[in-house]
């Protein structure tokens, strides 16, 4: 497995701490020295690989797909590729997961299962309080839909727990299934 490339593959609501994990993931990996390790972060995917795509289902599956189809890329050239959408919907994480796994690489997902009332109260962008205002409509959690995932490799919560603790229980998984 080590010699294969990776697809982790970040789940959750927004506030989750899906991208601070992905991040510490990927210094992390980078710091072992031995893989390539590619972040594919919301923000930056939403900017360049999916602009102009609104947060309806069938754009937010567009999205996801597309995230999928990069990281299956990366994945088949023996690359780490991590991800963090929301990724609402599970036959779209089912989609990247089958990308990857066709790339000949391994695909873990994992749910950052951070409940919504503690992303609410987070609200580090004003986000909840717009949709709770009804200034803005779609947000999920609120008004638009999450189906937890049933097949995740891993289950993590940021409520009571460091991003530290997170991360590592990440690197755990995967030095315990073998990928590093
Ligand atoms: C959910 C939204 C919405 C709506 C804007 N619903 O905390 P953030 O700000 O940085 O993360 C959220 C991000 C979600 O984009 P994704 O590409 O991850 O979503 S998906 O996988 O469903 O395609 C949030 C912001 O965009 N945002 N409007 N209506 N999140």
């Amino acid at each position: 497995r080590r010699h294969r490339g990776l697809v982790v593959f970040f789940t959750g609501f927004s506030g989750s701490g899906k991208s601070t994990i992905a991040r510490g993931l990927a210094d992390a990996l980078r710091e072992q020295g031995d893989r390539t390790v590619t972040l594919l972060d919301g923000d930056v995917v939403r900017r360049e690989l999916s602009a102009g795509l609104t947060f309806s289902k069938a754009d937010r599956d567009l999205n996801v797909r597309r995230i999928g189809w990069v990281a299956a890329e990366i994945a088949r050239h023996r690359g780490v590729a991590i991800c963090c959408p929301i990724a609402p919907y599970e036959q779209a994480r089912a989609t990247a997961r089958e990308m990857a796994l066709t790339a000949g690489a391994g695909f873990l997902l994992i749910h950052v299962a951070t409940p919504l009332e503690v992303c609410e109260q987070r609200d580090r962008k004003g986000l909840y309080a717009r949709a709770r205002a009804g200034l803005l409509t779609g947000m999920t959690g609120i008004d638009d839909p999450y189906e937890p995932p049933t097949d995740a490799e891993l289950v993590l919560d940021t409520s009571n727990g460091t991003v530290e603790d997170a991360v590592q229980a990440v690197m755990h998984l995967l030095t315990e299934t073998g990928w590093v």
